[in-house]
């Protein structure tokens, strides 16, 4: 299988860590690929139309796109049950939207800054993507800690990541400031041989 990756993309890391948890690593060769909206990857775009990384193509059938769809591809391949069953998987799947929500604010807040001409820069606009990422940390740390910290599920890996591309991006915003469970969780999740092999370059 090839993967099209990007060292610092969070959604490439979900896969990473999917991928170091369950011991498919040697299972994926990976593609170094530059996209961004306002210059997509030609050849990316031949596999997945919307010109994102993660992509995954195999032998069994046409590209996967979508860190979600690619994670839970992955998690049925190796019979992982990241997901879980019963209650716990719609409480995996809702804690996967929630860190994918986060870092769908985040990327936008990125590309804002690196993207789009200064001038036609929005700040209610950027700090409306703020204000999400910051109600969705305070609902984590007031209802999703004790899930979080049972044994490791998809909801942990994309929490997981989603927090550290906060850090890693917006770290000067002080994503912990008030959420301390959540903070300790974190401290704990990162340290994981998983997370730690799939840091990005620094920034
Ligand atoms: N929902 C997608 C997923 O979960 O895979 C989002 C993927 C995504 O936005 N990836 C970024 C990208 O490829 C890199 S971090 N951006 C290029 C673009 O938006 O055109």
């Amino acid at each position: 299988m090839k993967l099209s990756y990007s060292k610092t993309s969070p959604y490439v890391r979900k896969v990473m860590v999917l991928l170091h948890e369950t011991g498919q690593l040697a299972d994926v060769a990976l593609a170094d690929t530059a996209t961004t909206p306002i210059a997509p990857d030609d050849s990316l775009i031949s596999r997945n139309p919307l010109g994102k990384v993660p992509a995954l193509e195999r032998p069994d059938g046409p590209t996967l796109y979508d860190s979600r769809v690619i994670c839970a591809y992955l998690d049925d391949r190796a019979g992982a049950k990241l997901y879980g069953k019963g209650q716990h998987r719609w409480d995996v799947l809702t804690l996967e939207a929630t860190a994918d929500g986060i870092l769908d604010a985040a990327l936008l807040m990125v590309y804002e800054g690196k993207l789009r001409p200064e001038d036609k820069r929005m700040d209610a606009w950027v700090e409306g993507q703020w204000g999400k990422i910051a109600r969705a940390c305070a609902t984590l740390n007031t209802r999703w800690v004790s899930q979080l910290s049972g044994p490791v599920d998809m909801g942990q890996i994309a929490v997981g990541c989603a927090l550290a591309y906060v850090e890693f991006r917006l770290g000067d915003r002080g994503w912990r400031t008030g959420n301390d469970a959540l903070a300790a969780w974190f401290k704990t999740f990162e340290s994981r041989p998983s997370m730690q092999a799939t840091r990005p370059p620094a920034a």
